[in-house]
């Protein structure tokens, strides 16, 4: 078990707690028998579901307007980590961190893994930063970065995501998420295709650069900071990228990254239907890229993207291995609070993905039933799987309730002591 602050007795220490999980279980699972699901199945399925944290939302993120950081954040990366492990403690399901670079670039490596190994962490994805100019750089990305008609500013992004692929080949990383800001404002201000030309032959220097057996993960987004033309805004554009660049490459979807009402659950199936599914962000949004917490605004559309993957899994999809990560930005909960509502989130709609019957969905589909076909997901959705998640955690180690344990714990106000505010904010100001 990690070493953090709070011990593993105090995860058993509530008697009430445990007995009354105890008998909503054993109702859950008796109602779920009679429907032919196996409760114990579908626990060990969430007790194999890991997500990765992201090292950029374990302290307040902001808006461009402000932010408002609370007391006891962390301040360094071995305090970010520290802050992971302690949700991976709770959680059960969350065993590695997604380094951003240069926001948490680690100084000393043999440290970092130290660090690592005490708590109990790997390495996920590390992400690379040209949308923002870097103290001492000699070049700027005010115009872009690998879309930019300078060879010499796209040499310097080159060599940015070079040296990302190195710290992540130092921390046993196995992927590189790359995101551009680049795109234009205005009309006419940049080439449509020449811009796009540009990503694609910097990227494949990227990939080329990259191991054997890491991924190369494209993530895309339709707007903003760019405007009027982002150069990789919808997955069409990030699947030209990856089948240009290779079998190692593979599109990201950002669960806030598309344009109001498009169907992602669609995205997600065409993209596993050919192998191009890297992985997710997850997160939830009303308007645009807001980074809400996962299931805050659209649960039933976070549960048909899980009954998509979950269909992939069971099918034994050859090349079906999504990499999980969450992006969010948290303004005004407690980071640690809103990733323990995350990941909890993410175990519900895993579950409720896992009780659908898909010979009974597809036998529906094929007699031409709509009603009985969408009832057979509706059912799955309403069930309240919140048993089988707490049983999933408490069988990993973790907590049957994240949330009321880490308040209980008194954590983050012994933090508050431990790390008082840094006088120049170590935290990045999320996008
Ligand atoms: C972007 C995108 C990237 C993330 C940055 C901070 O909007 O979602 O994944 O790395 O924000
Ligand atoms: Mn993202
Ligand atoms: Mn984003």
């Amino acid at each position: 078990m990690a070493l953090t602050n709070i011990a593993s007795s105090e995860l058993q220490r509530y008697p009430e707690v445990e007995a009354a999980h105890d008998r909503d279980f054993s109702d859950l699972a008796e109602r779920l028998q009679r429907e032919g699901v196996v409760a114990d199945a579908v626990v060990a399925a969430v007790q194999r579901f890991e997500v990765a944290l992201p090292s950029w939302a374990l302290a307040t993120g902001g808006t461009r307007f402000g932010r408002f950081p609370g007391p006891g954040e962390p301040r360094t990366l071995r305090e970010k980590m520290e802050d992971a492990a302690l949700v991976h403690q709770l959680t059960g399901a969350a065993p590695r961190i997604s380094l951003h670079i240069p926001w948490d670039e680690p100084k000393d490596f043999d440290a970092v893994r130290a660090d690592a190994e005490r708590l109990g962490l790997g390495f996920d994805a590390v992400n690379s930063n040209t949308f923002q100019d870097q103290p001492g750089q000699s070049l700027s990305y005010k115009l872009g970065s690998f879309s930019n008609p300078s060879a010499a500013i796209r040499r310097q992004a080159i060599e940015h995501h070079l040296h990302v692929i190195e710290i992540g080949k130092e921390l046993g990383a196995e992927a590189i998420t790359v995101w551009l800001a680049d795109g234009s404002n205005y009309p006419g201000q940049m080439s449509l295709r020449g811009s796009f030309e540009r990503v694609r032959d910097c990227l494949q220097e990227v990939y080329a650069a990259t191991p054997n057996e890491w991924r190369v993960f494209i993530e895309h987004k339709p707007y903003e900071p760019a405007f009027y033309a982002t150069v990789v805004q919808d997955w069409g554009s990030s699947l030209v990228l990856a089948q240009s660049l290779g079998e190692r490459a593979q599109c990201l979807v950002d669960l806030g990254h598309h344009l109001p009402n498009t169907n992602i659950e669609l995205v997600v199936a065409r993209l596993l239907g050919i192998g191009k599914l890297g992985g997710f962000h997850f997160n939830d949004s009303k308007y645009g890229d807001d980074d809400l917490t996962a299931g805050s605004i659209k649960p039933y559309v976070l549960f048909l993207i899980f009954h998509e993957l979950v269909l992939a899994e069971r099918e034994r999809l050859p090349w079906f291995n999504p990499a999980y990560m969450i992006d969010q930005s948290h303004n005004l909960k407690d980071p640690i609070e809103a990733l323990l509502q995350t990941v909890d989130q993410l175990q519900q709609a895993y579950a409720k993905a896992w009780l659908v019957s898909h010979e009974t969905l597809a036998g529906f589909q094929d007699s031409g039933d709509v009603i009985m076909a969408e009832r057979t997901l509706k059912r799955a959705y309403e069930t309240d799987v919140r048993p089988l998640v707490a049983e999933a955690r408490r069988r990993r180690g973790g907590a049957l309730d994240p949330i009321a344990v880490f308040r209980a714990s008194g954590y983050r106000a012994q933090k508050a002591v431990e790390r008082p505010p840094a006088p120049t904010s170590a935290a990045p100001t999320h996008l």
